[in-house]
């Protein structure tokens, strides 16, 4: 099987593997789910499946993707693979498909059954606003060409039938309200939580505004997405998800959303955003709700997004440098902002070319370093040994002063806006032999591992 339909399947398939942690001690939807989720994510442990949730009656799924194999897993491979994997394939676009009845409908809640203080809704730190959902898919279909956009939005807790929804002005869900606004009318928005681990990662795709996530996702499971519609709004879901919530923004009115422990690792501010309107809530039979970590990194958020910021990353590098060897976006730069390229070069000036590129792209990186084809850009260890042998400031680095940067950097000297920089630590054009690492003849023909075997037993001092 190519990639897992259904995240009960998926959750089947971890426990056999020991990969998810059923835990039923009593614990609270306040900091606790979260701090041991904070806590797999920094070992890169198993899901953790909570089935006691203290005021609550729905289970609570934290930490899917808090190791870097269970993204890779989701579609049945290994983790080595997967970031080639996706770059193939998010191109081959297959349509979903409409169908009629579907598990994610067979409990419908509407008029005064609506009431959100059901569900779990986690709060994760300290300065935080309030209660979020942070793992919905939010779908909404832009008003003039009626082309479906999936994303991932955090929302605030508002009340018994109300949250926020803000969505930046680049990402397309802002621009879509922005669009329906212009017009005074609200948003149609399905919020998605608990979905196929394929429909999460596909949600990230960088693929441009009216280009259909969930057909991205077809493509990365090798079959079209069955999607049924809406009790109350126009709008499609997922058959499958676990939890669905349908509603439309009121136009124009805001209200204050944040601070919330962001993916940067830092709090974002308070901004105001538009208020969602719960029209319905539909689910499965013994839903079950599920939460995204997010904060410093590595969490699931960073990992989730990692092959579609590598992909895009890809993308903007081969427009200047075609011999691109291999990319790392890294987690200490929360896979957005710091990115290291190897390149073989084809003139001297080339590495500085790609770093003017990729600092000035849509990924939104703040420094770039362009080491040689011979080092290892996943090893930190050998690209520092690269900027201590290749690499001289006053000729080498580029920086670029208040460059416009989708990003939440505290230190960024305006809003949306960040200073870049980039090291050419590549060798001079022509000269890479001179600086490579000192070899020894033969040494990938003799393996230590060998003698190891041969002389482990009965060894003796000889003085
Ligand atoms: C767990 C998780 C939470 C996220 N939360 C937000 C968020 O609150 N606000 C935001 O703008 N992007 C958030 N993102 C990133 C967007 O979902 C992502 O950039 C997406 O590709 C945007 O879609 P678009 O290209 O259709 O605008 C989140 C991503 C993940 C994986
Ligand atoms: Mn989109």
């Amino acid at each position: 099987m190519a990639a897992w339909h259904d995240l009960r399947d998926y959750l089947k398939f971890l426990q056999d593997n020991d990969d998810l942690l059923i835990i039923n001690d009593e614990v609270s939807a306040e900091y606790e789910i979260v701090a041991l989720t904070r806590q797999t994510s920094d070992i890169e442990g198993p899901a953790l499946l909570f089935n006691n949730v203290k005021g609550y009656d729905y289970p609570v799924l934290s930490g899917l993707f808090s190791a870097e194999r269970r993204v890779a897993q989701a579609f049945n491979l290994d983790a080595k693979k997967f970031l080639d994997f996706y770059r193939e394939k998010e191109g081959e676009a297959i349509d979903p498909i409409l169908i009629k009845d579907a598990p994610c409908q067979e409990i419908v809640l509407t008029g005064d059954e609506i009431d959100l203080y059901q569900l779990p809704i986690l709060t994760h730190y300290e300065k935080d606003g309030g209660p979020y959902i942070t793992a919905g898919l939010q779908i909404a279909k832009h008003p003039d060409t009626k082309k479906r956009n999936v994303s991932i939005h955090r929302m605030l807790l508002l009340g018994k039938d109300k949250l926020s929804v803000y969505a930046p002005p680049g990402r397309h869900l802002g621009r879509i309200i922005q669009r329906n606004e212009d017009d005074n009318k609200g948003t149609e928005i399905m919020t998605a939580i608990g979905n196929a681990p394929a429909l999460s990662i596909a949600s990230q795709a960088r693929v441009p505004l009216g280009f259909d996530e969930f057909a991205v996702a077809g493509g990365l499971m090798g079959e079209a997405v069955p999607l049924v519609t809406g009790k109350t709004i126009d709008v499609e879901v997922p058959a499958f998800t676990e939890i669905v919530i349908e509603g439309i923004t009121i136009p124009g009115e805001r209200v204050p959303d944040g601070p919330f422990g962001e993916y940067p690792g830092t709090y974002s501010p308070v901004k105001d955003a538009p208020i969602l309107q719960v029209t319905a809530i539909t689910m499965r039979k013994n839903a079950f709700y599920t939460n995204a970590l997010t904060g410093m990194p590595m969490t699931e958020n960073h990992w989730m997004m990692q092959a579609a910021v590598t992909a895009l990353a890809y993308q903007e590098a081969y427009r200047i440098c075609p011999e691109v060897k291999a990319i790392n976006v890294t987690p200490g730069g929360t896979i957005r902002h710091h990115v290291v390229v190897s390149i073989k070069k084809r003139h001297q000036s080339e590495a500085r070319n790609l770093i003017a590129g990729l600092l000035a792209g849509p990924i939104g990186a703040k420094y770039v370093v362009v080491v040689d084809e011979d080092i290892d850009v996943f090893d930190p260890m050998q690209v520092e040994w690269a900027i201590n042998t290749r690499f001289q400031a006053s000729e080498d680095l580029v920086v670029l002063p208040n460059l416009y940067s989708p990003t939440l950097d505290p230190s960024s000297p305006a809003e949306r806006t960040s200073d870049k920089m980039g090291l050419d630590a590549t060798a001079p054009f022509g000269k890479l032999e001179e600086f490579k690492a000192p070899y020894t003849p033969g040494i990938e023909n003799i393996h230590l591992e060998d003698f190891v075997k041969r002389n482990s037993k009965n060894q003796k001092l000889t003085f």
